[in-house]
């Protein structure tokens, strides 16, 4: 046979197309991805689990076990750090994507506490890249010691080791899932190198590389199961039209680039991270679902400006179990903040909302909401970069009248008291998206679906 140029052509359009999900599916089998709009703790895990019902996978793109995802399934609560929320349904497969950087014994662990509380068959539905890098225990001691650097201007990070893994990442000293599948003294070369590095800068730490080697040879053994290349294996399970679920960790206003920097997480908790972490084209992206807290909570340092330090703050901290998941740490708490919001819809492209906890506002007789930024008493259009002006803001409020009784039992929009109805009406009013799913308690059924 003589090959000429067609021929080559028609032979790689044809393999293209065995490929690549975009050209296979002509983009109609869409990925849905939920993401934080505030500083975390919206209430993803709760929409990822509904929405799981309807997926085939559900992936997590970023972010380590800093995380904390909720779950509750009759009464019982499942908390998620490395996880998708979505390993709760049987019929899903997991993905821990590129993105993520993995802790491994915090990974065992937390397999062994699910299967302990009734999730079986979880290691046999996980899939993990193979580029995914590495957490050690020395990242973690770094994380500590690094704060502990920083004194009154600590980031009040969670100590997982999520800084300094993505730094080694970038400066390119990283270890990552593949290089530990490899051959093993190579892996060992790598580890020391890192382990001397951090040793150089930090001379106080302690470590067993010996027994922290002895412990990643088994490791080895029994993550190497359930290591993929997740780039192709998406593309193919795209390509031949099972339904893919996206679960952003963290939020955007902790996104290394839009978020409060310096008090943020290391990774892209906005819509990129997606793309990067998965290896995915935009074109294959379909509803953005943005989560969005009925009030506002950060937990960490780093600048809040609708914050309250007052009853009503306490009253929503109290009223919200408003705990970390990771840390046990008491969240801030503050009034919904729609300039934070529109800011992170701008980023995101957010296609609808999903407004959570609007329960806990149940007891309020007026609600306040933060709809423009003021610095030396002129409105700003842009959401500041700088924290020196991001702590100077004055925020301007609209007030709405409270609705003062349980809304918990409600699961139809027309059936909420007309001041909820409005309080939903003002914020997509206000941002110009709509809301597809109000939370009104903690269950996975306490969810009202807006048609
Ligand atoms: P890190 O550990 O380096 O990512 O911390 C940097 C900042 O990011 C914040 N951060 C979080 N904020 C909200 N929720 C998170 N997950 C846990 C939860 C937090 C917890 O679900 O409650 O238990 O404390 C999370 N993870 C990181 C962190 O507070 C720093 O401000
Ligand atoms: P995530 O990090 O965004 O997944 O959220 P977290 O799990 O860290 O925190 C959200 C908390 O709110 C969890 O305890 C959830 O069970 C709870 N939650 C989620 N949605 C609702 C809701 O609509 N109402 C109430 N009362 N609780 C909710
Ligand atoms: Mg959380």
């Amino acid at each position: 046979m003589v090959t000429t140029v067609n021929s080559i052509n028609t032979e790689i359009n044809g393999e293209l197309s065995r490929s690549c999900p975009s050209k296979k599916t002509k983009m109609e089998n869409k990925v849905t991805v939920v993401l934080g709009a505030q500083w975390g703790d919206e209430g993803k895990g709760k929409v990822v689990d509904l929405l799981a019902v309807d997926s085939d996978i559900v992936c997590r793109c970023q972010g380590g076990n800093n995380a904390g995802h909720t779950v509750v399934v009759d009464g019982k609560e499942f908390d998620f750090h490395l996880l998708p929320s979505g390993i709760i349904n049987q019929k899903c497969t997991s993905v821990i994507g590129n993105g993520v950087v993995i802790h491994l014994p915090g990974l065992f662990e937390e397999l062994k506490k699910n299967e302990l509380k009734g999730m079986k068959g979880c290691e046999g539905r996980l899939v993990i890249s193979d580029r995914a890098h590495l957490v050690f225990d020395i990242h973690q001691q770094v994380d500590g010691l690094q704060e502990a650097e920083k004194g009154k201007n600590s980031l009040g990070t969670t100590k997982k080791g999520i800084g300094p893994a993505y730094s080694a990442k970038a400066t390119r000293n990283g270890i990552r899932i593949g290089d530990l599948l490899g051959d093993f003294s190579l892996f060992e070369d790598k580890y020391r190198t890192l382990v001397a590095s951090y040793k150089r800068m930090f001379p106080a730490l302690e470590l067993n590389i010996d027994s922290e080697l002895s412990k990643y040879r088994a490791y080895a053994d029994l993550v190497r199961p359930m290591v993929k290349d997740t780039v192709s294996y998406l593309h193919r399970e795209i390509g031949s039209g099972r339904k893919v679920l996206v679960e952003g960790a963290n939020a955007a206003m902790l996104d290394i680039d839009f978020g409060t920097y310096p008090y943020v997480t290391s990774s892209n908790c906005s819509i990129g991270g997606v793309l990067t972490g998965l290896g995915l084209p935009p074109n294959v992206i379909g509803n953005v679902l943005g989560v969005v807290k009925a009030y506002t909570t950060r937990v960490g340092d780093g600048p809040f400006p609708t914050e309250l330090h007052d009853e009503t703050g306490q009253l929503l901290q109290e009223r919200g179990h408003e705990v970390g998941v990771t840390t046990r740490r008491v969240r801030r708490c503050g009034w919904l903040d729609l300039v934070v919001v529109r800011y992170t819809a701008m980023v995101n492209g957010y296609t609808s909302l999903c407004l959570t906890k609007l329960d806990i506002l149940d007891t309020l007789k007026e609600i306040k909401v933060g709809v423009a930024y003021k610095l030396n008493g002129k409105k700003i259009d842009y959401f500041p970069s700088s924290m020196v002006e991001l702590s100077n803001v004055e925020v301007e409020y609209i007030s709405l009248p409270g609705w003062a009784c349980s809304i918990e039992h409600v699961r139809e929009l027309d059936k909420l008291p007309a001041e909820a109805r409005a309080y939903v009406k003002a914020i997509e009013d206000f941002l110009q998206v709509p809301v597809k799913y109000i939370g009104v308690g903690q269950g996975r059924e306490s969810i009202i679906s807006v048609d």
